[in-house]
């Protein structure tokens, strides 16, 4: 091999390790790992257990493939032989043949196997007693969440929801918006909240707050339509749905409209995505921010379109301390 292209190929093969090298650090660094982060919820935990095992599988073929690959790149490199010389030529063999054809067969059905035996419990609640089961249905909008729980109560960003219980989730989304994707990494899966159709999923975990995210990029402010499942024991969790409808939930779900929704575009005193609201009179003015709402305006979404008059009635029950006595 003449000197420079030796120098070139030894540059690349030592830049490419150390690029892997580095690559696999910031993997194992961040998070799981080369896992996916940690589970907690049944349907996570199966999850993780297939990647594993598709893991190593794929784990020995990379190891294998390219193991052999660089082993014949060494052994059967040129070296003196002129450049002009044929390799043997061969043709076929039974044995090798039967090997790589086989094998890739049994690996995949020790895949599909695994798989088949875990999706059940991926994808199906464990049957429990109605009283132990919760449905709570995940809006996605722009650019928040809305929570609706069994009794009608609401709340925005934070998903409260009970300790060691099945926990259903009916993820959807609307026509008027953007597509939208909910994702707790705890408890596996993205499930896209979409026009016509329910993606249901559920969840069980021991009381902790978790991080969710909207996973599908929707907008200008995507990077704020996070959330919170926030999972407490089960009386606290019937304590907060009871408050939710009481006089004081109604301030406390306004506040979220507020928090969770108004202000991911909007600040009281300086211009952001809109305008600034302080003194703004609509916010005290129940038809006319109803209008605003349910319709948008400009580069402002109809954000409170499927919103009922209780919804709009607590964001001014929030609101109107902005606007001042008898000013504008
Ligand atoms: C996605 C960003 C976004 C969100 C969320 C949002 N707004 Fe707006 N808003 C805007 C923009 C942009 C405008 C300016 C609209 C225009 O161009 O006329 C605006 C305008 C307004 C105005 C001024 C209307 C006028 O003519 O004076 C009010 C009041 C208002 N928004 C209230 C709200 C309230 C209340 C919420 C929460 C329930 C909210 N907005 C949520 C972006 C947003
Ligand atoms: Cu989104």
């Amino acid at each position: 091999m003449p000197a420079g292209v030796r120098r070139t190929a030894i540059v690349t093969l030592v830049t490419t390790l150390v690029a892997l090298a580095a690559t696999t650090a910031v993997a194992y660094a961040g998070n799981g790992g080369l896992l996916p982060g940690e589970a907690h919820s049944p349907n996570a935990h199966r999850i993780h257990q297939v990647y594993v095992f598709i893991l190593i599988f794929t784990g020995i073929i990379l190891v294998g493939v390219e193991g052999v690959l660089i082993a014949f790149i060494i052994k059967y490199r040129r070296g003196k032989r002129p450049r002009t010389a044929e390799g043997p030529q061969i043709h076929g063999s039974g044995r090798l043949e039967i090997i790589w054809t086989v094998l890739p067969v049994v690996v995949l059905a020790a895949i599909g196997a695994f798989l088949l035996v875990k999706l059940p419990g991926i994808a199906n609640a464990p049957k429990a007693a109605a009283a132990d089961q919760t449905t709570v249905t995940v809006e996605g909008h722009q650019f928040y969440w809305l929570f609706r729980y069994p009794n009608g109560a609401i709340s925005i960003d934070r998903l409260v929801a009970p300790a060691d219980q099945v926990v259903n989730e009916e993820v959807v989304g609307y026509d008027y918006d953007v597509n939208h994707s909910w994702w707790v990494p705890d408890f596996g899966g993205k499930y896209d909240a979409i026009p016509g159709h329910t993606n249901k999923t559920w969840f069980k975990a021991p009381a902790a707050d978790y991080v969710a995210r909207c996973a599908e990029l929707c907008g200008i402010q995507h990077a704020l339509m996070d959330a919170t499942v926030h999972v407490v024991p089960r009386t606290q969790y019937d304590a907060f749905l009871s408050k939710r409808k009481s006089a004081a939930g109604t301030y406390d779900l306004g506040r979220e409209e507020w928090t969770g929704v108004c202000q991911k575009c909007h600040r009281l005193g300086s211009k952001y995505i809109g305008p600034a609201l302080r003194n703004n009179s609509l916010l005290a003015q129940r038809k006319g921010l109803e209008v605003l709402l349910r319709n948008g305006q400009g580069q402002m979404p109809p954000v409170g379109k499927n919103w009922s008059g209780a919804q709009i009635d607590a964001l001014i029950s929030y609101t109107k301390q902005f606007v001042a006595k008898g000013g504008s």
